[in-house]
């Protein structure tokens, strides 16, 4: 028990210390651990009141958590292990290297997984259970950057061919068969779960996976069960705030279905993680205090014999007082450097490898590859009760690449490897390539039925079956309900001024009553849910809270009181966007990762929505996400008094650049409620891999009942609204608005036929997104069809028949009418409106006149138009600005 004795340095009293702890270890014999640690916890607390700072510490010495005698034995043939391993490695390396010999520079990791290989290996054969008949699967995200690895196993258990791996990043070329970089469902929907290649996207999903599989086992959704999310993290990674963001969040719910293995080769891509200090202390200290269970693994099992010979305690002063940037060297120097630069430090430490040769010493592993410690940490990983665990696995980075890279602070770029390098690989992993064929560096398949590869797949069976694997569809189908339901907001609001988000929160009651979908609904809020007037929802469903609500609500006589539920439908996630987000993104990936698919709305105020966490909805689209995003709220002059960095006016931008979401920006509640059923129809109905996007507004005003034969047009992105009468001498024009801004658009309506006695047609657009993606889709088919009669764009269709120039309008920048410039009928003026420039406060008026969108501007525009067109005379603009008090002097809103 060397690891209990007094370290003899800086103690003025070592017989004292050894006195103490000869009585812990007392106590420890006859009353257990537990005990211990509340004597000592009482006994730290008396001396807080000393005023002396308090004693205790987050970090414990740099040596593995777990101690020899209570290490689980690894079942198995360790030396089979060895030998798959080592194919892995070589195959990985080769699948890179020979990708960078080809022309393109396609570029690949290989320090990446030869440091974490064992990590991963370990968790194959003996943990990580497959979703399928018997479990309902662990979920593992790997670093990105290790997927070689990954695909080298799959080489090996015979899912891939070598033609495939000769198709890693070859994407096109390989016609679906290609390798993607990097774990990407949307291009390997039957391979990958998750997308994991943006640092910090992994950690933050894998906490609030854990945590959504809890709310589905409190809700009676699926049955409690013993599966894990295993994440994957590089030490380097852990510097973005969404990896150790929501640490909290898992200590605090206790999810001891999480598991983080954090790859601790001490360095990212330029150089050390921590040159001067210790990542794994510093890890250490974090975790601990957000309330995790934290397992170093440090030293591989040569370091044993080591320890326990470090009678003077120098060995762990040494390994404690030594910064990464010293243990770095050590590895890339190698044996002799590490006994001269390290153990040479001082005699006692020296005197202890004095008997082992610099190759020996070389070969003091570290011990993320040493399978037994990882094991080890792994068995008591899964089976830690009432706290996420994190491991903190001490490797290197490039294990086994030499010279080539080996702890080297380029080696994550390293791509490519000479024929010296391939052979150094060759020799270090006894791979049985002969010398004649290094040159190409061959892969390396031991056959189908050798000893590993029947090894391989037995253990592989016994867990359930191959890793990863992606269900693409719920096996159960839903049933979405019809248009119907949403009867309540389709017909008008009469006299009643109500908003569109009030309105969209209605849909979402209705649909939470709808026997099929209702269960599935999964309310997601960032501590907004009284700006878009939810709080009836915390009373009505609940809140999830995993122990219930101990507390008496202060609101508690109310009517709608805060209740907190165990089986509580709503996710109030708190202040956090990205954990918001993350949430949606487990909702929304349910389907396939739990086989329950469910509906989860994200309702997030103004901005934060796709500016704020747009790196987790690219993420949730690449995933194959289901849901709906609702940015409440919204518009550039509908949240009047917000200001600068809340009122959103480029959203609609954004999500239009992610192929599968579709994007709505509505003014009335009928067009709400279209939306909101077409999307439960595709996303539950028919399982389609999309997500919708809508925004919605606060301003309250009368809704109309829906207009006949619109619901097409509402999904398309447009529909005519409002047909103007005959007009003369051609003074028509067409007026294009959403969301409030359309009601500016009709009542320029009304102020040009007073003052001018021009008609317009009015038109509802709820998404310009559409309308410019039709067009392009319809632009390319004529390009590709030379010989077919040309199809016509959708809007061009539309307005063919209804003559003037066009006028669109929204509360968002330019850019997003501009979408339709090109697939108007030919040689129609169109002209742009939006609210380019920094957002400020005011009323909504001040505000529409100071962006240029209110109906005068609008109504100014069209006369505009006409007017070069040579429809009005030259000076009716001009006439225009005096009649409605629009300065022509004044600055361009953008230089604001
Ligand atoms: C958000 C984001 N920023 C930057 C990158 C580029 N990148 C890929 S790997 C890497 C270094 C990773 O270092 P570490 O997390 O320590 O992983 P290791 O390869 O050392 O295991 C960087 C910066 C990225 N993938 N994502
Ligand atoms: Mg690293």
């Amino acid at each position: 028990m060397s690891i209990l004795k007094p370290l003899a340095a800086g103690d003025p009293d070592p017989d004292e210390t050894q006195e103490w702890i000869d009585s812990i270890r007392a106590v420890i014999r006859h009353d257990g651990a537990p005990r211990a640690h509340y004597l000592l916890a009482r006994a730290a607390d008396s001396t807080r009141h000393t005023g002396e700072p308090p004693p205790f510490n987050a970090t414990t010495d740099y040596i593995n958590t777990i101690p020899v005698e209570h290490q689980a034995s690894m079942p198995g043939d360790a030396g089979m292990e060895r030998r798959i391993r080592a194919a892995m490695r070589w195959n990985a390396a080769a699948m890179v290297v020979r990708a960078n010999r080809k022309p393109g520079d396609l570029g690949g990791h290989l320090a990446t997984y030869a440091s974490s290989a064992t990590l991963y290996e370990v968790g194959f054969n003996h943990f990580w259970r497959t979703l399928g008949a018997g479990h309902p699967g662990d979920l593992v995200l790997p670093q990105g950057h290790a997927s070689p690895g990954f695909y080298a196993r799959s080489f090996l258990e015979g899912r891939f061919s070598e033609a495939q791996l000769d198709l890693f990043r070859m994407e096109v070329l390989g016609k679906g068969a290609g390798l993607s970089s990097y774990p990407h469902p949307w291009l390997m929907p039957e391979y990958w779960q998750v997308a994991t290649v943006s640092m910090g996207l992994g950690p933050i999903q894998a906490i609030y996976q854990a945590h959504f599989w809890r709310y589905l086992e409190a809700r009676g959704l699926v049955a409690p069960s013993d599966r894990k999310v295993w994440c994957f993290l590089g030490d380097g990674e852990t510097d973005e705030p969404e990896s150790l963001g929501a640490l909290s969040l898992a200590g605090r719910e206790k999810l001891d279905n999480l598991i983080f293995v954090v790859n601790c080769n001490l360095q990212r891509l330029d150089g050390p993680v921590r040159g001067n200090g210790k990542i794994i202390q510093e890890l250490e200290g974090v975790f601990r205090g957000a309330g995790w269970n934290a397992i170093k693994v440090l030293w591989g099992s040569r370091w044993d014999p080591l320890l326990a010979r470090d009678d003077t305690g120098r060995l762990r002063q040494l390994m404690m007082e030594t910064v990464d940037g010293e243990y770095q060297a050590c590895k890339a120097f190698g044996g002799a450097y590490t006994r001269e630069h390290f153990f040479g430090k001082y005699p006692e430490t020296a005197a202890l490898v004095a008997a082992m040769s610099d190759g020996e010493i070389g070969a003091l592993d570290r011990g993320g590859h040493d399978p037994h410690k990882v094991y080890a940490a792994y068995h008591a990983a899964v089976h830690a009760r009432g706290m996420p665990t994190v491991i903190l696995a001490k490797t290197v980075k490039g294990y086994g690449l030499g010279a080539a890279g080996e702890s080297q602070n380029p080696a994550h770029q390293k791509k490519k490897l000479d024929e010296a390098d391939v052979r150094h690989f060759r020799d270090r992993f006894r791979i049985p390539v002969p010398d004649e064929a290094l040159a190409g560096m061959p892969y390396y398949h031991p056959g189908a039925n050798s000893p590993e590869v029947r090894y391989l797949l037995e253990h592989r069976q016994a867990l359930g079956g191959f890793l990863p694997r992606r269900r693409r569809r719920a096996q159960a189908m839903l049933e979405a309900p019809p248009l119907e339901l949403f009867e309540p907001i389709l017909k008008g609001s009469g006299e009643r001024e109500i908003s569109t988000t009030m309105a969209l929160v209605r849909g979402v009651n209705l649909l939470l009553r709808d026997k099929s979908i209702g269960p599935r609904i999964v309310p997601v809020i960032a501590d907004e849910a009284r700006t878009f007037g939810m709080e009836g929802m915390f009373r009505q469903v609940g809140i999830y809270a995993p122990e219930g609500q101990k507390y008496r609500p202060q609101d508690a006589d109310q009517l709608m009181y805060y209740r907190e539920d165990s089986a509580g439908q709503v996710l109030q996630e708190g202040i956090t966007e990205a954990g918001g987000m993350a949430a949606w993104i487990a909702a929304a990936t349910s389907y396939s990762v739990s086989d329950v698919a469910m509906l989860p709305f994200f309702f997030y105020y103004a901005m934060f929505g796709f500016q704020r966490v747009g790196d987790l909805c690219w993420a949730a689209a690449d995933m194959r996400a289901r849901g709906f995003l609702i940015g409440g709220t919204a518009g550039r002059t509908t949240i009047n008094g917000e200001g600068l960095q809340h009122e959103d006016g480029h959203s609609h931008l954004m999500a239009g650049a992610i192929s599968s979401v579709m994007a709505y920006d509505p003014t009335f509640a009928y067009e709400v409620a279209v939306i909101l059923h077409d999307g439960v129809r595709r996303m539950m109905g028919e399982q389609e891999d999309v997500y919708f996007y809508l925004t919605v507004m606060n301003e309250n005003y009368a809704h109309p009942d829906m207009p006949e034969g619109c619901v097409d047009g509402i999904l398309k992105g447009m529909y005519l609204l409002h047909e103007g009468g005959r007009e003369q001498g051609g003074r028509r024009v067409q007026l294009l608005g959403s969301g409030t801004i359309l009601r500016e658009a009709m009542a320029a309506a009304e102020l040009l036929e007073r003052d001018f006695g021009i008609v317009a047609d009015i038109w509802s657009c709820p998404s310009f997104t559409q309308l410019r993606r039709d067009g392009f889709e319809v632009e390319r088919w004529n390009r590709l069809h030379p010989a077919e009669p040309a199809r016509v764009p959708y809007i061009a269709g539309l307005l063919q028949s209804h003559a003037g120039p066009v006028i669109a309008a929204t509360d968002y920048v330019r850019g997003c009418v501009e979408q339709i410039r090109a697939f108007l009928p030919e040689g129609r003026r169109f002209t742009a409106l939006g609210t380019d420039g920094y957002g400020r406060s005011d009323t909504r008026e001040h505000l529409r006149d100071f962006f240029e969108v209110d109906r005068r501007w609008i109504a100014h525009a069209a006369i505009d138009a006409l007017a070069r067109d040579g429809v009005l005379p030259a000076t009716e603009p001009a006439r225009a600005l005096a009649l409605y008090g629009l300065d022509p002097e004044t600055p361009d809103p953008v230089t604001r």
